[in-house]
């Protein structure tokens, strides 16, 4: 594309969305480097729409033209889902304008959020209305629920609550062409025809953009009880969370496994982070139970499990939250890992799950390949557990040459990848595949999978204008 046309271009396409809400150069750069500085791409220009009506106005430009669109949310995804190519063709559709609640029904335990509201925005909205939306992850104060619906997003509740596509009573999605599909406000029971909605959960921006939804609430919880706990090992952990359903009425909502070496790096790097328990120990798992009764006595039930534990020898020490203050405390530290991964050094993610049952036989297997073959790094297996997906993670171990850590990058991959498929397992649980498991998803998905999503991709897309490149090649 010569200058001058791309010029004519960008300068069409803001008479289209509105000057203001058209931006080159300078000011755009947040805009084309995704969270793990992963790629740095280049843009037409990035556009922010207020309304739908601008929304599906750039769409249906970029589709006569053959202009990829990339949407972009929080720019928080994990694998360079959110910024474009290094082509300088394509638009940057940020959602960050369209980012009302439209509506709040507490009647109907539902609400309706424009795709760019936070996810914090959304939980709040929800509270105010003395409701509880459960979705939650540590980037909850910067991404948004468009990103997190496109991303089918997990985070720490899914046990209990579900993934982001779990919450969805309907959706308001701009098609390729600029036509818009609704399903607002959203009913519990629909059953007229294919689940449409369905298509555009998980889906990353390649087959539609997501510009509002309308989201199940629950009852607030009105008692919690926290616990940060000493476990034996991944199989205790494991064995731990069925005792913790059976013995409190199925009251578990979080059940996150970390290891020590992300006590030490959290209690190192992030300020105000302290070990919760006084001797140190391999593996710990933080849990939380919750429910709408205020007067259900979840500290016992939790303290009562854990002393049928500490004797059985499951679990080697526990503290439990005595107020909100220490919970926080508990949920920092966990947070914090990713920060604290960073501050640490280089460090390779694997976003895995499998059967619960086989979590323990799996790290152990993959541990031995990699304290034999992979000195360079350390590995940091945390998150979670009760759903089967850990962030099978390696950090640059001390005196490593940073240089040596990273070149193994792929093959390290490729064995814990494949171990995974042996296993039965995903190679991508909860973060998608964005840019960077494109690969991955070929090689390990079935061959009527991939044909079927190259089908979908074409009868939505036939341009290929959506999110080009990400989760599946471009045609
Ligand atoms: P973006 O990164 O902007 O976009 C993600 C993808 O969705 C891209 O492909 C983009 O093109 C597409 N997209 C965005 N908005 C729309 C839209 N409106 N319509 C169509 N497509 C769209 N993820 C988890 O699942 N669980 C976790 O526990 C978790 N913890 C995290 C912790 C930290 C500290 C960080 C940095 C990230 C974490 N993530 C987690 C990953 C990330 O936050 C999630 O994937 C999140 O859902 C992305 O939301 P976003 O708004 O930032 O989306
Ligand atoms: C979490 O659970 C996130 O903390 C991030 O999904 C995981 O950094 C990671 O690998
Ligand atoms: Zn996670």
């Amino acid at each position: 594309m010569s200058g001058g046309n791309s010029q004519a271009l960008t300068a069409a396409l803001g008479a289209v969305v509105g000057e203001q809400d058209c931006v080159t150069g300078p000011g755009t750069e947040r805009y084309l480097v995704d969270h793990r500085a992963l790629y740095r791409g280049a843009a037409l220009a990035v556009v922010t729409p207020r309304s739908v009506g601008a929304v599906s106005r750039v769409l249906a430009f970029c589709n006569e033209r053959r202009i990829g669109v990339v949407p972009q949310g929080g720019n928080t995804s994990y694998c360079g889902g959110a910024v474009p190519d290094e082509s300088g063709r394509q638009v940057v559709l940020s959602l960050e304008r369209l980012n009302r609640i439209r509506s709040v029904e507490a009647s109907d335990y539902s609400l309706i959020a424009e795709a760019g509201c936070l996810l914090v925005e959304v939980q709040r909205a929800a509270e105010a209305a003395e409701r509880f939306f459960p979705l939650s992850l540590g980037s909850e104060g910067s991404c948004q629920i468009g990103g997190n619906l496109s991303t089918n997003a997990g985070g720490t509740n899914v046990l209990r609550y579900g993934m982001a596509r779990d919450q969805v009573l309907g959706l308001e999605v701009v098609l390729a062409d600029g036509r818009v599909l609704s399903s607002l406000p959203g009913l519990r029971k629909d059953n007229t025809g294919y689940d449409l909605d369905d298509l555009f959960l998980g889906a990353e921006g390649t087959l539609g953009i997501i510009t509002a939804a309308s989201l199940k609430l629950l009852p607030l919880p009105r008692a919690v009880a926290t616990a940060f706990i000493a476990v034996r090992d991944v199989a205790a952990a494991v064995a731990l969370l069925a005792r913790l359903r059976d013995a409190t009425g199925d009251r578990v909502t979080s059940f996150e496994l970390v290891p020590r070496l992300a006590v030490e790096l959290t209690v190192k790097h992030i300020p105000g982070v302290v070990d919760p328990l006084e001797a140190p120990h391999d593996w710990y798992v933080l849990c939380e139970l919750a429910s709408p009764r205020a007067a259900e006595p979840l500290d016992e039930f939790l303290e009562e499990a854990l002393a049928g534990a500490l004797e059985s020898g499951l679990v080697l020490d526990a503290a439990l939250a005595r107020n909100a203050h220490q919970g926080t405390a508990f949920w920092r530290l966990r947070e914090s890992i990713p920060e604290a991964q960073r501050r640490d050094g280089a460090s390779l993610k694997h976003d895995i799950s499998l059967p619960v049952s086989r979590l323990a036989e799996f790290v152990a297997r993959a541990s031995i390949w990699l304290g034999a073959q992979f000195q360079e790094g350390r590995l940091i297996a945390y998150g979670h557990v009760g759903d089967g997906n850990l962030h099978f993670n390696l950090n640059q171990a001390p005196g490593a040459s940073r240089e040596r850590f990273l070149a193994r990058e792929a093959d390290v991959r490729r064995t814990i990848h494949d171990l995974v498929h042996d296993f039965g397992g995903s190679f991508s649980a909860e973060h998608g595949i964005g840019r960077l498991k494109v690969d991955e998803l070929e090689r390990y998905a079935s061959q009527p999978k991939l044909a079927l999503m190259h089908l979908l991709k074409a009868a939505l897309d036939p341009q290929g204008i959506l999110n080009p490149g990400k989760v599946l090649h471009s045609a």
